[in-house]
């Protein structure tokens, strides 16, 4: 039995939901309301003592990390084979699972502090003093205190054009090797495209969709066409916020 724990709109929940949609497993859904901060509780961080979303239990064994758990769901149920079966185009499916992980993720999570969380904790009336209070009973404390930061001092215009900056370059990268196509890895879609994907996504609601134009990279519009055509895109990407009163609705 696959159970998933997770949040509608996180970036690396939909990692790991597109893996499941693209391998066509059945799976169980456990929605972790982030904005009721339920992913500090003891409950969830003893199955994931980084205090964050997803973690997969398979038959009672959890797995966290959304990059762990696409690399484990591919080692368990190889019959939708979303590795690449060449040593080279492997490591660029590695790469871009990395780069998705260690440039688009941070960079996405600082532009959309004032663009989505901030607004919604404003519209939801959690005051400050609640989310402070929040982050301090987090037992991990890059993010408690990445949350008690952004509440204190707030992500200024200039730490967003840095963060923009980044998926810039991240992006002038994509268009790069999107030339060797038509997907990320190479002549198959890959883990690498489930790793980019809900980036994408992300960053056409963010406040500069244009990164992301065709008019501006090419390669990566079309990427995204193909990608948002796909059946598992499609169901992966159709759980929505159950909380109908939250401004957020993608
Ligand atoms: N490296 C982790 C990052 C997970 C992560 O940051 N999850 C976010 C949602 S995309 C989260 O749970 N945030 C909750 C919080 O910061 O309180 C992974 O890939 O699973």
């Amino acid at each position: 039995m696959l159970r998933l724990y997770h949040y509608w709109s996180s970036v690396c929940s939909q990692k790991a939901r597109l893996c499941l949609a693209e391998k066509s497993l059945p799976w169980e859904s456990v929605h972790v309301d982030l904005f009721n901060f339920e992913n500090y509780q003891p409950a969830y961080t003893r199955l994931n003592p980084k205090a964050l979303v997803p973690a997969l239990d398979h038959d009672g064994r959890i797995v966290i990390e959304s990059n762990v758990i696409l690399e484990y769901l591919e080692d368990v149920f190889p019959q939708v084979w979303l590795r690449p079966g060449d040593a080279y185009e492997r490591s660029l499916a590695r790469l871009w699972l990395f780069n998705a992980e260690e440039i688009a993720h941070p960079n996405v999570g600082v532009c959309s502090h004032n663009a989505r969380h901030a607004v919604r904790f404003k519209s939801a009336g959690i005051s400050d003093e609640v989310v402070l209070r929040a982050a301090d009973q987090c037992p991990n404390p890059v993010v408690g205190l990445r949350l008690r930061r952004r509440i204190e001092v707030g992500v200024t215009e200039a730490d967003e054009n840095e963060a923009y900056a980044k998926l810039d370059y991240l992006l002038d990268q994509m268009e790069r090797q999107l030339e060797q196509g038509p997907w990320l890895a190479g002549a198959q879609y890959s883990l690498a495209d489930i790793g980019m994907a809900p980036m994408i996504n992300r960053i056409e609601v963010l406040p500069r969709p244009e990164i992301i134009a065709a008019a501006r990279r090419p390669r990566v519009a079309d990427w995204w066409q193909r990608i948002q055509a796909r059946p598992a895109f499609v169901e992966a990407f159709s759980f929505k916020n159950p909380n109908a009163d939250d401004p957020v609705k993608r």
